[in-house]
């Protein structure tokens, strides 16, 4: 089907579809349109300008392709407005973000019960990440084979006290799988994580049919090696019209431009008390009469993630005092 914005003009190859970008690499995109009917196309001129077309399309995209002058390959000429997006900062200190995807509903983060071991500072970024970018974000707990459902329960705790939906799983011994198979249904999921975590596994095993590359894991140095090298967005075969998209395991996950009197925000069990703070511009480090503090010491808000707040509030300060 035709997206109603699109002019018809006697149909067939000679007008312009919609379709939605699932993957990308080097200059040629992936392009499924409405009739579902996979194309290869490249990026209009015009629309790459000068900031590169890495910074202006991501997987996600909503777009009109149309065969170009001489009717042998496609174009993608436009670029249709995103509702959302999933964005970090680009790695490596590289100035400018990533378009991680759009149009996303969800941010789907995996992390292993072990092997690798959990960072939970890690995942506190990932969760401020999706927060940032005012995207629901759930926890997926996977390799709960490796430490058993009560262990990998307690290394989480913070985060289901936090509100966070969480799912443990086991590619393994297939623990948790239809839970997760009912939340994909009918939306976009973005699956991030570190790498090694079994994100690629978690999606063959939900979906039988779909064969995305799985890494081995070293065992001796018991750290992930990156086995998906770009995001892939993947329409689910339910019929639903959900999609997940595949990314790449992240080393390290870049906080960008947060404004940083908006971070407390960006911890949903803290969100609550802020109100609650002696002073309206309380930054919750120094100040009597502090709400989250108070809440820490007893306990209801955990210590960890309030480090994990600190540490943020401090690299995001940067230089400044
Ligand atoms: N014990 C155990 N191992 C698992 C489980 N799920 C995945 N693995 C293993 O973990 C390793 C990494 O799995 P991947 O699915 O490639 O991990 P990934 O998160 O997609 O990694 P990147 O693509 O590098 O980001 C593989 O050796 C899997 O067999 C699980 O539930 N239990
Ligand atoms: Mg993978
Ligand atoms: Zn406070």
């Amino acid at each position: 089907m035709t997206g109603p914005d699109v002019a018809s003009a006697g149909g067939g190859s000679s007008s312009a579809q919609r379709g939605v970008v699932l993957s990308g690499t080097g200059g040629n995109w992936q392009v499924r349109t409405d009739d579902a009917v996979l194309v290869e196309a490249s990026l209009r001129g015009r629309l790459k300008r000068d900031e590169g077309e890495r910074l202006k399309l991501a997987v996600g995209d909503i777009v009109l392709v149309e065969p170009d002058a001489r009717g042998d390959s496609w174009v993608i000429c436009e670029i249709l407005p995103r509702r959302s997006q999933l964005a970090r900062r680009a790695p490596g200190g590289a100035y400018g973000e990533r378009i991680v995807a759009a149009n996303v509903d969800q941010v789907v983060i995996v992390f292993a019960a072990a092997k690798p071991e959990p960072h939970t500072r890690m995942l506190d970024r990932f969760l401020v990440i999706a927060e940032a970018n005012e995207l629901a974000a759930r926890i997926i707990v996977n390799k709960v084979d490796l430490v058993g459902e009560p262990e990998a329960h307690a290394r989480f705790a913070a985060y289901e006290a936090a509100g966070y939906p969480i799912h443990f799983t086991s590619t393994k011994r297939g623990d948790g799988l239809a839970a997760v198979r009912l939340i994909l249904g009918s939306r976009v999921s973005v699956f991030t994580g570190p790498s090694g975590v079994g994100k690629s596994s978690l999606l063959n095993a939900l979906f039988p049919g779909l064969s995305l590359r799985v890494g081995e894991i070293s065992e001796s140095v018991n750290k992930g090696r990156h086995t998906t090298v770009g995001a892939v967005m993947i329409p689910l075969p339910d019929e639903s019209g959900g999609f997940v998209v595949d990314t790449p395991g992240l080393r390290e996950v870049g906080m960008w431009a947060l404004a940083i009197e908006h971070l407390d925000q960006y911890f949903p069990e803290m969100r609550p008390l802020i109100p609650n703070c002696r002073f309206a511009d309380c930054t919750h480090t120094v100040e009597p009469g502090c709400a989250v503090k108070e809440a820490v010491e007893r306990h209801a808000v955990s210590a960890d993630r309030y480090a994990s707040y600190l540490k943020l509030r401090d690299e995001v300060n940067g230089s400044s005092p």
